[in-house]
């Protein structure tokens, strides 16, 4: 039995385009900055975000983390959303590494924070109060249902930072799906931040990596950074290889797992148990709860000895995110395993 995972796009593999692109590509100890396919990967990637420098660095995670800490000083304070991956999964490790005070503000359904809130959020000066170094938004954002933030929005946002001299970071992890959905340059969503990262391990379908892009001084900042946290990487030409063949061939086409999340998401609707907004998806990730009389465990169970992974990420909610390897017959299958899922539940 074929398995349809929908438990992350991080379980994409590598294409076989990058494959031989790895197996051949040129190689240098990239920590004395002479492997030319990262440098390659680096100046294309800071290119597609409008910015003056861009880092490879292993994880997304780790991009984000490094760029906290270039923008903060230990006991500065960054304002993030309640639901943002850097405050909810990521280990609190700006905080435990970075020394960095969390200011977390209540993330709206499309994945924005609201305008007032992020204004009451900054401190003023005052010595009792940490000071606020750093904003960030996430976009798209992965637990708002994959919402891409748009460009008005951050236009509101850069106005009030700059009024504030408060930097702006991007976790842009999935930032090619919200400009495909958005129809809009990922170089202009990202305009005016002062940072952004984005992973190409995601939809994009490399086995590893990200990439930190913003001004030159931001980035030789981050290198120092990249090296003390232990991701400073020798011969990655041979990740930066498969990179360079993502942002050259693979952003456009997660039009389709945008399609399918909705063809998804459509046939989820349809079922009397199961509580989902379809209007809500506009990328590749599906939010949706089940019915209290269902038990999500045994849903999610029933469905894996269907050939169906799917992940649970909460009391009772489940996500799914369709990606490279899920096609549209795919999500024929998936509606109907979950029928006889949900009956086996009822009887
Ligand atoms: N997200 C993963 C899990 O960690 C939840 C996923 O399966 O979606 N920013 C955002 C918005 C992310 O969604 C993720 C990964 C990261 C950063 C971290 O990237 P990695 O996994 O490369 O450290």
């Amino acid at each position: 039995m074929s398995v349809i995972d929908l438990r992350s796009d991080t379980i994409t593999k590598p294409t076989k385009a990058m494959r031989l692109a790895m197996a051949n590509a040129k190689v240098g100890d990239d920590v004395y900055k002479e492997d030319p396919t990262v440098n390659s990967l680096e100046k294309l990637a800071a290119e597609k975000m409008g910015k003056k420098a861009a880092l490879f660095v292993p994880s997304g995670t780790m991009a984000n983390l490094i760029s906290l800490m270039t923008h903060c000083n230990r006991g500065d304070e960054v304002i993030l959303g309640d639901r943002s991956h850097i405050y909810t999964y990521e280990q609190g490790g700006s905080a435990a590494i970075g020394g960095i005070h969390s200011m977390a503000v209540t993330n709206e359904d499309d994945g924005t924070l609201k305008i007032k809130d992020i204004k009451n959020a900054i401190r003023s000066d005052n010595i009792h109060f940490p000071k606020t170094s750093l904003l960030v938004i996430e976009n798209t954002h992965n637990q708002c249902c994959g919402a891409p933030v748009g460009k008005k929005y951050m236009d509101l946002v850069y106005k009030l930072m700059a009024d504030h001299k408060i930097k702006i970071h991007i976790d842009g992890a999935r930032i090619f799906n919200a400009s495909v959905a958005l129809n809009i340059n990922p170089s202009e969503l990202a305009a005016h931040a002062d940072s952004v990262s984005f992973c190409l391990s995601k939809g994009l379908c490399c086995p590893a990596g990200s990439l930190i892009c913003g001004s030159e001084q931001f980035i030789d900042r981050a290198v120092r950074l990249r090296k003390m946290l232990g991701g400073g990487m020798r011969q990655a030409g041979i990740l930066a290889a498969a990179g360079i063949i993502a942002l050259n061939k693979m952003t456009e086409r997660v039009a389709e797992d945008h399609e399918n999340a909705k063809k998804l998401a459509a046939g989820l609707a349809d079922f009397s148990q199961i509580i989902i907004a379809p209007e809500k998806v506009k990328t590749n990730i599906v939010y949706f709860k089940v019915l209290e009389k269902i038990s999500i465990n045994k849903l999610v169970r029933h469905l894996e000895k269907e050939g169906v992974k799917i992940n649970k990420t909460g009391i009772n909610q489940i996500r799914a995110v369709t990606h490279y390897h899920i096609k549209s017959i795919h999500i024929d299958s998936v509606i109907k395993k979950m029928a006889k899922c949900l009956k086996k539940q009822i009887n």
